[in-house]
């Protein structure tokens, strides 16, 4: 993990020495004008939500990037550009670090916009950025600002590279599939149409398959491969096991929201209340019998604690946890295999330390 030993927190510091180069970029972009005021509120905006993520994803860039580079050195030019494209993803996500720089921007963007629309509390261990006074809608368009700063970053630092067209495509249809999962999460939850019957195991799989798999795993890996002069069509392999990967870690999402503690995730679940096809309730329906059905049926997605804890009981009674801790080592054992079957060492220590990252994760 990240911080665990001393070549990931040079990479971290180096991380976030490059935050601060390409924030200051996007303060004096250009193509706006600022204003002192409209400055301070971008970098305040930017400080919140792009930093202090687990950097998963943006180091994630850098880390495959070397193992694809078969242990030469990078050059510190090289490391750098690693960087930016690891915040690109981060300013959208908020959460990770992949060609560094830009991931951890495209998770910002992403979260800061799926608050909204999950109505949720906390983040990080503080509040959602639409929650902390004065913001509230605002932070619809720093959403937007987000998104844009990507492409802003992209430009300035990509522009002359021979990939330059197939990485802002990849980002793209990247995004593209995280907005349709996220809109297919969300139509399943509208009121007047809430029915527990259509949560089942493919439905589950789509969803977190578009709003996650692709931006979380495929797309850092991806932007590795491009920088390393690779065809992502020559890839699909690759892409399959991330995206396998990428399902398993919304899963684990979603065990967490429920049974992880809040201290530790940084933020307060709120699927039961929300009426989200999360792992969890779909595993509850298939194990329960009638009578737990019917209470799941009746407490489901409703705000009162009183629901939820009938709810998180039959939970307790399927034993949900265990269930989970067994689907854990599965997946596990099986996306371990389909590394191994991959012809090049490569990839194979790329998707390994990938995949060693995230198991059995408890944030
Ligand atoms: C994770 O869902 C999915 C996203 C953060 C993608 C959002 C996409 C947009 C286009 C806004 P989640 O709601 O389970 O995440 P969390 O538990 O972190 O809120
Ligand atoms: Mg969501
Ligand atoms: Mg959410
Ligand atoms: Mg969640």
């Amino acid at each position: 993990m990240a911080g665990s030993n001393g070549t990931t927190t040079d990479l971290k510091s180096t991380f976030l020495n490059v935050y601060s180069v390409l924030k200051s970029e996007l303060l004096h972009d250009p193509a706006f004008q600022f204003t002192d005021d409209s400055r301070q509120w971008v970098e305040r905006m930017l400080d919140y939500n792009v930093p202090g993520g687990k950097l998963n994803r943006g180091l994630s860039v850098i880390d495959s990037y070397k193992y694809l580079k078969e242990g030469k050195e990078l050059t510190e030019d090289e490391v750098f550009l690693a960087c930016v494209l690891g915040w690109c993803i981060e300013w959208v996500l908020l959460q990770n670090t992949f060609p560094v720089l830009i991931e951890p921007v495209l998770q910002a963007y992403f979260l800061v916009l799926d608050d909204i629309m999950d109505n949720s509390h906390t983040r990080r261990g503080q509040l959602c950025w639409f929650r902390v006074p004065k913001v509230g809608l605002i932070a619809a368009n720093d959403g937007v600002l987000l998104r844009n700063h990507i492409p802003r970053m992209l430009k300035n630092h990509f522009r002359e590279k021979p990939y330059y067209v197939d990485l802002l495509d990849l980002f793209n249809e990247v995004e593209f599939q995280t907005a349709s999962g996220q809109m297919i999460d969300l139509i399943t939850t509208l009121e007047g149409e809430k029915d527990l019957s259509k949560y089942t195991m493919p439905l589950h799989h789509r969803i977190v398959q578009y709003k996650t798999a692709y931006y979380s795993f495929y797309l850092p890996v991806a932007c590795a491969l491009l920088m390393s002069g690779e065809n992502l069509d020559k890839h699909i392999d690759v892409k399959n096991i991330l995206i396998e990967m990428g399902t398993y870690f919304q899963v684990q999402d979603d065990y967490l929201d429920c049974f992880g503690d809040p201290e530790v995730i940084g933020k307060i679940g709120t699927d039961i209340e929300d009426f989200k096809c999360s792992w969890v309730v779909v595993k509850a329906l298939e194990l329960s019998n009638e009578e737990q059905k019917k209470l799941l049926h009746e407490n489901y997605g409703k705000v009162d604690p009183a629901n939820v804890a009938k709810v998180k009981a039959i939970y307790k009674d399927l034993d949900l946890q265990g269930v989970f801790a067994e689907y854990e080592s599965k997946s596990y054992e099986k996306l371990i295999k389909f590394i191994e079957a991959h012809p090049s060492k490569a990839v194979q220590a790329v998707l390994k330390s990938f995949l060693g990252k995230i198991y059995k994760r408890l944030k």
